[in-house]
């Protein structure tokens, strides 16, 4: 998969920056989630955020903070998930990384949904767990929707066997997004994209040295910086997906992986890639 054919089918994520710009015309990622034991996983969306050009990137943590900065990323701002719904700051949300599944984090679904109305939001992991019990729903939504399942994730959704959604991925993909009108991005080998209207395509890059945590709260962050840079929907969602798998192809041509590939390995030659496009 070459930058030629990222060029071709994803110019928004190519444009070079116009001089004049500024952080502000790079969108603001809110990361919801790090629940006590997972905060890797929302530094890793947030770092990834950071690394695909978004202008400020903020964390809110479902409980107190775990550290007051992210010594690797001081740029990262760190506060509470509440508090950052309710502050009207954030241009995108990414939530449901590592955010937990108990009352606590059913009850931040509820208020990601209701903070988000006017925004782009990007649901993962545990928060498509919580969606998928039913309790609480996304409701109308004024702006895009977009769900990453991974396939046990993806037969939570839809209520059925993991091998009946692996047997039929695109089938799975396209009533994931009737179900809950979003966009779908049903992960793991050969990721298929599957927009609200039921348009489906098979993403071709990536490669099994992805099969390591924490490399999908990273394509969390990527979609989430994608989207706050004011890019449409379909090139957003299609490139960054494009993106986490062109990086993990590029680190196994160099020969960091496939094994012992990271999430972190990711995060990085994605900005190179992005940068090369
Ligand atoms: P198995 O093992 O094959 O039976 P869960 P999670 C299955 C956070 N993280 N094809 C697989 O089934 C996340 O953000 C935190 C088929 C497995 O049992 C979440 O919030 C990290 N099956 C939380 O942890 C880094 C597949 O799904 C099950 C499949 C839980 O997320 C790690 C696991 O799914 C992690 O990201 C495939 N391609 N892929 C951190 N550093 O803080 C997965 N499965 O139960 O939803 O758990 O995905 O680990
Ligand atoms: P998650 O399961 O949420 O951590 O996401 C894992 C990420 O790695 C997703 O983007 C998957 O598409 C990707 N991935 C996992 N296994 C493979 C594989 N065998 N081939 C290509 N991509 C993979
Ligand atoms: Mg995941």
């Amino acid at each position: 998969m070459t930058v030629e054919y990222a060029r071709q089918h994803f110019p928004a994520l190519c444009r070079p920056r116009l001089a004049e710009s500024h952080k502000g015309s790079f969108g603001t990622v809110g990361v919801v989630g790090g629940a006590p034991g997972m905060t890797g996983a929302a530094l890793l969306a947030a770092r990834a955020a950071l690394m695909q050009g978004a202008g400020k990137v903020k964390i809110g943590f479902v409980d107190d903070l775990p550290f007051v900065v992210d010594p690797s990323h001081p740029e990262l701002m760190l506060g509470r998930a509440d508090q950052l719904l309710r502050s009207g700051q954030i241009t995108v949300c990414v939530a449901g990384v590592g955010m937990g599944l108990d009352e606590k984090s059913l009850g931040l679904l509820y208020q990601v949904f209701r903070a988000t109305l006017d925004i782009p939001l990007v649901l993962d992991a545990d928060g498509l767990t919580l969606l998928a019990q039913g309790k609480i729903g996304a409701g109308p939504r004024n702006r895009v929707l977009v769900l990453t399942p991974h396939p046990q994730e993806a037969a939570r959704l839809l209520d059925c066997d993991v091998t009946e959604v692996q047997q039929g991925r695109a089938r799975a993909a396209v009533a994931i997004s009737k179900k809950y009108e979003a966009w779908t991005v049903l992960k793991g080998h050969r990721t298929v994209i599957c927009s609200p209207q039921g348009d489906t395509h098979v993403n071709m890059t990536g490669n099994p040295g992805l099969a390591s945590g924490g490399t999908g709260d990273v394509l969390a962050g990527m979609l989430g910086a994608c989207l706050a840079q004011g890019i449409e929907a379909a090139q957003a969602i299609s490139g960054a997906v494009w993106l986490h798998g062109a990086a993990a192809d590029l680190l196994v041509k160099e020969g960091t992986g496939p094994i012992g590939l990271t999430a972190t390995d990711v995060l990085l030659a994605a900005r190179r890639v992005r940068n090369a496009m």
